[in-house]
């Protein structure tokens, strides 16, 4: 999956998002050159366990856990370059030597404080149940042309326009939601004017280092965030967030070309999960649902909201191998449905008496589907210890050989644990 073919890998989530991307970057990151995200920014929730040391990551790519692996923040990414600091400061009292291998895109778009505040104010992000990142409004910014990017913090007087133009424009936003609050532009100037020292030498052409790196053969991990029911055009829109969280979106987010891509890895829990509000098809309800989230530990990384659970939907994950062009599927949390006697697996949605096997969308649809389910006899049997397949009990296998079958792309790796030797790597 990532070797000596296989240099440029994409991975991804392939479900709603805290699949285990980061477990997985963490894993893989151990032959990588490079990490580099391309999307999203502080939304994100990329969880990494070493001993008995656990590191949330938000903005920065989860190869910066070991030694020698450079990282960088994609022209795709919006930077928060207040909470990055504390991200940075948080990984080096940890003893993580960040120091030289970390990179920004100077091109990257800046998540001001101005967008933070009309996240919070706004009701349309309270409806869609955003993480209050200033995710929206920033991306926003930049699609409207009115955003502020790294590079412009080496022009002050450049930066006070676009501030000032980004302001007026937030303060037009909070006048309409009835929002008293408004902005303080002075304050964003002084905190930018003191964050540059410490952003612009990370400052890059990020897109050329990577072309460089892998005309030189480095092995390059392109790290997703989100997940692609969250991608903004492949989702579940409105239910979405605002970034292309697809694999299609890595060459765009990062600057590379697309056929500079050699391979895209779906990461997928052996269940669901959402977090925020919109459409979950296979959502179990009531006392079983919890037990699924207190098993898996389902509260967010970034926020601590209870995560939604629901069974494994084939017709999600069929959905997202065909749009990431899924090569492979890393399959994680296994261990987490050891204790359950059943487990269900959707095939299809039954929409007015007919059977679905794609993904609509037109999501009136999903009001209507009633799950297709396919039950599997529990396990019952702890799996943490195994290290290969055939350490799975059979029961396991049979509900893996399904998946692999209905979502039409080969499971590459199962995940039994949070550890990283918690694995199995499928040959
Ligand atoms: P936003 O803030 O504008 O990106 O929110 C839009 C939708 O995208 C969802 N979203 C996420 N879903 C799963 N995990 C995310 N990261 C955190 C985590 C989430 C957390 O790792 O657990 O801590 O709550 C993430 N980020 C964005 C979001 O819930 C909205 O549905
Ligand atoms: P990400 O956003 O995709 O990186 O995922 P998150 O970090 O938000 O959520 C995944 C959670 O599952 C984290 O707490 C991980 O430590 C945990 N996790 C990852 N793989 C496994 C696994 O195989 N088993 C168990 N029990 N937990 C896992
Ligand atoms: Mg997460």
């Amino acid at each position: 999956m990532f070797d000596s073919t296989t240099r440029t890998l994409v991975v991804v989530g392939a479900q709603w998002g805290d699949e285990g991307k980061g477990k997985l970057v963490d894993v893989l990151a151990e032959r990588a050159d490079w990490v580099v995200r391309y999307q999203g920014g502080a939304n994100a929730g990329h969880t990494v366990h070493i001993g008995e040391v656990s590191f949330v990551l938000h903005q920065i790519p989860s190869g910066i856990l070991h030694p020698g692996v450079r990282c960088a923040i994609g022209n795709g990414v919006v930077l928060d370059p207040e909470t990055l600091f504390h991200e940075i400061d948080e990984l080096v009292t940890d003893g993580i030597d960040v120091e030289g291998r970390l990179y920004v895109s100077e091109r990257a778009h800046l998540v001001l404080p101005y967008h933070k505040l009309v996240d919070a104010e706004s009701a349309a992000s309270k409806a869609i149940g955003t993480t209050g990142r200033g995710i929206g409004p920033a991306y926003e910014d930049k699609i409207a042309r009115r955003g502020v990017r790294v590079l412009d913090l080496r022009h002050p007087e450049r930066m006070r326009e676009l501030v000032e133009r980004g302001a007026a424009h937030a303060n037009a936003q909070l006048a309409t939601f009835g929002s008293a609050k408004r902005v303080d532009v002075e304050q964003t100037l002084a905190m930018l004017a003191g964050l540059a020292p410490r952003l612009l030498p990370l400052a890059e052409d990020v897109g050329l280092c990577i072309h460089r790196a892998l005309k030189q053969g480095a092995a390059v991990l392109l790290e997703g965030a989100q997940g692609s029911m969250l991608d903004v055009d492949h989702g579940t829109y409105p239910f979405v967030t605002s970034s292309s969280t697809t694999s299609s979106g890595a060459a765009v987010g990062v600057g590379i070309a697309p056929t500079a891509i050699d391979a895209v890895l779906g990461v997928v829990k052996a269940y669901t999960t959402r977090v925020g509000n919109g459409p979950l098809p296979t959502e179990i309800p009531g006392e079983l649902g919890e037990e699924v989230r207190r098993l898996g530990n389902e509260f967010g990384a970034t926020t601590g909201r209870a995560r939604r659970c629901g069974w494994f939907d084939a017709v999600v994950v069929r959905y997202a191998t065909r749009v990431n062009g899924l090569t492979g599927l890393a399959m994680t949390k296994l261990d987490v449905l050891d204790t359950l006697d059943r487990i269900a697996l959707c095939v299809g949605y039954e929409v007015d008496g007919e059977l679905y096997t794609e993904f609509p969308g037109d999501l009136t649809m999903l009001d209507r589907a009633v799950p297709k389910y396919e039950w599997f006899e529990g396990w019952q049997q702890h799996t943490g210890d195994a290290r290969t397949m055939e350490d799975l009990p059979p029961a396991a296998r049979r509900y893996l050989d399904r998946i692999q079958d209905l979502v039409e792309a080969p499971i590459a790796f199962v995940s039994v644990g949070t550890r990283r030797d918690q694995i199995i790597g499928v040959t």
